[in-house]
């Protein structure tokens, strides 16, 4: 770390109620370069009685009403203050990031702007919105819907985008006029401890944000399983999903999930060419594929499919993989030794499925990488809908191929999954790409183009992809509640019982 990046990580305690402080119950951890494995931080982490003392400070703050009552346009000059002070550092938090996951320095730099288009979106869209009036058909009442900050929220983000997946979260929560407690995951937790230093600085009430890093199975059972939060966010695996889901039923908590996917990228034969194969290598190997909404699943004309993969395996095997804050790198590391087991594994299950290495399959060679967790561009031909290389998110640089013959048999394959987050469509027919994405049960369907989105469109998932959207407006009215206040200007005696 050097200068900048000291600063913004000078204490990585616990922020509680206004104040960095040290855990009272537990530890710390190693936070590691994956790059190389060197240790690049300690930070501590939180207790179950830690997570308490940070759920009440944000209760007290909510109940208080230091923020949840400011007017929607103070709100938005703090978040306008904290997009300024995200550039002010934007090298700083690039860096941070990299070391953290691995990624490329230029991704982390894309990266930190969304990240400060985010909390602008949200500081504007918070002013503009308003009441709204319901027309009743009595001309005495006055009905309005109004929006009121939903309470105190528990944001759990994960690894693979660690500031942009929390600054999701926590942006249009506070904007709402939220308080909430923050949970990075414990593998990258340090973009977020710069963050809620920037937030603090830009003049947050105490209480209102709070930050507990540590273990999910402690830190973030705690925050999920007590009834003193309002809402949960979470972001991360399926099943870790799955038992936040029964966490929040029994308080009956509302809650929001982003569960990842397993994303069919559909080709035909009249696809630009060149286009395709650059946007189906982007959408699978970005960040080693290690993103929710990775194109993983090519789903090919078969007219076409010997030689687009073809080209796709002699591009693959060109794709410089190396650490992240080397210039050339085109794609970093595996978050972790850990998680790189877990694709190796899925390569392994590939191989005895019957699918057809044709890329990758290994670590790269290269002596210079043996210490950090990289895994080559890999891709699998002949594969078949019911493998489970085909059906499960690996997480990893792994591009499986399947061939089909007719527009039908292609919606029925991109649609063949039990997850629904983002799908892809390359062809230069107008109608039936309309005809196709209307078709796709998935929450962003990218036609002629592969990854792309704005903080101002919805983003989420059909299916066990999980639940709400975030972004967009919706993504505001998650940290909102509604309420109805009927207005009777001429009250008179109803005389029901009469
Ligand atoms: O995620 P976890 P993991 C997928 C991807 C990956 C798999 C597992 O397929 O291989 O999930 O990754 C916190 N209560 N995605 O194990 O465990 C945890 O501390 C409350 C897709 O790293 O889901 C971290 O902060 N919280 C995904 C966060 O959950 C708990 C991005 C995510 O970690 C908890 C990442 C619990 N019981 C992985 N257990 C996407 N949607 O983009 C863990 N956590």
């Amino acid at each position: 770390m050097i200068g900048d990046d000291e600063q913004l990580l000078a204490s990585p305690h616990l922020y509680i109620d206004g104040t960095w402080v040290a855990p009272v119950g537990g530890g710390t951890r190693q936070i590691r370069n994956p790059a190389d494995g060197t240790v690049i931080a300690v930070v501590d982490e939180a207790g179950s009685a830690d997570v308490s003392a940070a759920v009440a400070a944000a209760r007290r703050a909510f109940d208080a009403g230091s923020w949840s009552t400011r007017p929607p346009t103070e709100r938005a000059e703090l978040l306008l203050r904290v997009a300024e002070l995200l550039d002010t550092h934007r090298d700083a938090l690039a860096r941070i990031e990299t070391l953290d996951t691995g990624k490329t320095l230029h991704e982390s730099h894309i990266d930190i702007d969304d990240v400060i288009a985010v909390f602008r979106y949200y500081a504007d869209l918070v002013t503009t919105d308003s009441d709204r009036f319901v027309d009743t058909g009595n001309p005495a009442v006055v009905s309005r819907v109004v929006h009121e900050p939903v309470g105190v929220c528990a944001l759990i983000a994960p690894w693979n985008y660690p500031l942009l997946q929390m600054s999701w979260k926590v942006a249009p929560a506070l904007a709402a006029g939220a308080t909430m407690v923050v949970k990075p995951s414990e593998v990258t937790p340090l973009s977020t401890i710069a963050l809620m230093r920037l937030i603090a600085q830009a003049g947050v009430p105490a209480g209102v944000v709070n930050l507990v890093q540590g273990d999910g199975s402690v830190v973030g059972a705690a925050l999920t399983g007590t009834p003193d939060v309002d809402l949960i966010s979470f972001t991360g695996g399926a099943s870790t999903g799955v038992a936040i889901a029964r966490a929040a039923a029994e308080h009956i908590t509302r809650v929001a999930l982003e569960l990842g996917g397993k994303n069919p990228h559909i080709v035909f034969a009249d696809a630009d060419h060149a286009i395709a194969v650059d946007a189906v290598l982007t959408g699978a190997f970005l960040h080693s594929g290690q993103v929710c909404s990775a194109g993983t699943r090519l789903i090919v004309h078969e007219s076409i499919a010997d030689g687009f993969v073809a080209e796709l395996v002699r591009r693959a095997a060109g794709i410089r993989v190396g650490p992240g804050m080397d210039p050339p790198s085109q794609t970093g590391p595996l978050v972790s030794a850990e998680h790189r087991s877990k694709v190796e594994a899925y390569v392994a299950l590939g191989i005895s499925e019957g699918a057809e290495l044709v890329a990758g399959g290994k670590r790269p060679d290269d002596p210079r990488l043996a210490n950090g967790s990289y895994y080559l561009p890999t891709i699998f031909d002949r594969c078949h809908r019911s493998m489970r290389i085909v059906q499960e998110e690996t997480f990893g640089p792994i591009l499986t191929v399947e061939r089909f013959s007719t527009e039908t048999e292609a919606i029925e394959l991109g649609n063949d999954t039990s997850y629904g987050l983002a799908a892809g469509v390359q062809t230069s027919d107008r109608d039936r790409g309309e005809r196709v994405v209307r078709a796709l049960r998935h929450g962003t369907v990218w036609l002629n183009d592969f990854g792309t989105y704005t903080p101002a469109a919805e983003w989420g998932g059909f299916g066990r992809s999980g639940t709400g959207r975030e972004l967009g407006p919706s993504g505001l009215a998650e940290y909102r509640e509604s309420k109805h206040i009927w207005h009777n200007t001429a009250p008179a005696v109803g005389g029901w019982f009469d």
